[in-house]
């Protein structure tokens, strides 16, 4: 089933934990990945027991929230698995890869509930070894989205940039996809041209309403970006801070998952 609207990014795809979004994405119809970006744990369990079914990933910064305790995180955790969602936390890692495998564990032990993370390639491919490393330390397997693109205006990541870390990252096992621009479409076909078929493309800088961010986030408009080449949208504000956060999540998956199923036509 999943291959009917996934096409060659199911067929060719080697990754195990891209073939667990597809089929999650396929079996709630919905694209998104909700950034959970709340900073307590009590408007975390809101959010959660409220767009759960209608989201397939949950992102997290696991380090802007307040009363954070790792009591409460293995419960959000355990509510996440319930609720058949991905969890992905955004920790951006850049360091070298001995001290980014290190930096999996620590008092947050990302490698033990996450099944995905962010990696920025500055300081060279090895940092994807140092977290594939963590996750297996703790005999667990994980994907790294590597930073291709940011939504953020005046970001550094210049064209060359983007194809250095798509060229090192297309080979690489342990990556799972990248992040593009999910403000800005023409530069999306342009990552998926890179890319190819067989990686993940996930995209911030997306929302229904017209307008951009705080402090320089850009947005642009969701449909678009799937049918532009992102397999995913990573929707915070247009769900979390909506006035009816479960409506919102509704609209998102159903903008989404049409535009995946009109891009295969
Ligand atoms: O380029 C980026 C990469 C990321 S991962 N731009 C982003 O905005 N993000 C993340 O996506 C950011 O950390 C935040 O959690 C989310 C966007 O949230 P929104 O409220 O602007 O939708």
């Amino acid at each position: 089933m999943p291959g009917r609207v996934w096409g060659e990014r199911w067929s060719d795809s080697a990754s195990e934990i891209a073939r667990r979004y597809m089929e999650v994405a396929t079996r709630k119809c919905t694209l998104v990945c909700l950034a959970a970006d709340r900073r307590t744990m009590n408007g975390l369990f809101e959010l959660i027991d409220s767009v759960g079914p209608y989201i397939a990933a949950l992102k997290t910064h696991v380090d802007l929230v307040d009363d954070w305790n790792p009591e409460a995180w293995a419960e959000f955790c355990a509510r996440a698995n319930q609720a058949d969602l991905l969890i992905f936390e955004d920790r951006k890692f850049a360091d070298i890869g001995k001290i980014s495998r290190d930096q999996m564990a620590g008092a947050y032990d990302i490698r033990s509930w996450s099944d995905l993370v962010t990696a920025h390639l500055i300081s060279g491919p090895d940092i994807v070894d140092g977290l594939q490393a963590g996750w297996s330390d703790v005999g667990r397997n994980g994907g790294v989205l590597l930073l291709a693109q940011m939504s953020s205006r005046g970001n550094l990541l210049n064209p060359n940039y983007t194809d250095e870390v798509v060229t090192k990252g297309r080979e690489h096992g342990g990556v799972f996809g990248f992040i593009g621009n999910g403000s800005r479409p023409d530069e999306l076909v342009e990552l998926r041209t890179k890319v190819g078929k067989s990686k993940m493309i996930w995209t911030p800088g997306v929302n229904l309403s017209v307008g951009d961010g705080e402090m320089g986030q850009r947005y642009g408009d969701p449909r678009a970006a799937i049918l532009a080449g992102s397999d995913c949208i990573i929707v915070g504000s247009g769900i979390h801070r909506s006035d009816n956060p479960a409506e919102s999540a509704k609209k998102y998956a159903s903008v989404s998952w049409n535009a995946l199923l009109e891009r295969k036509l």
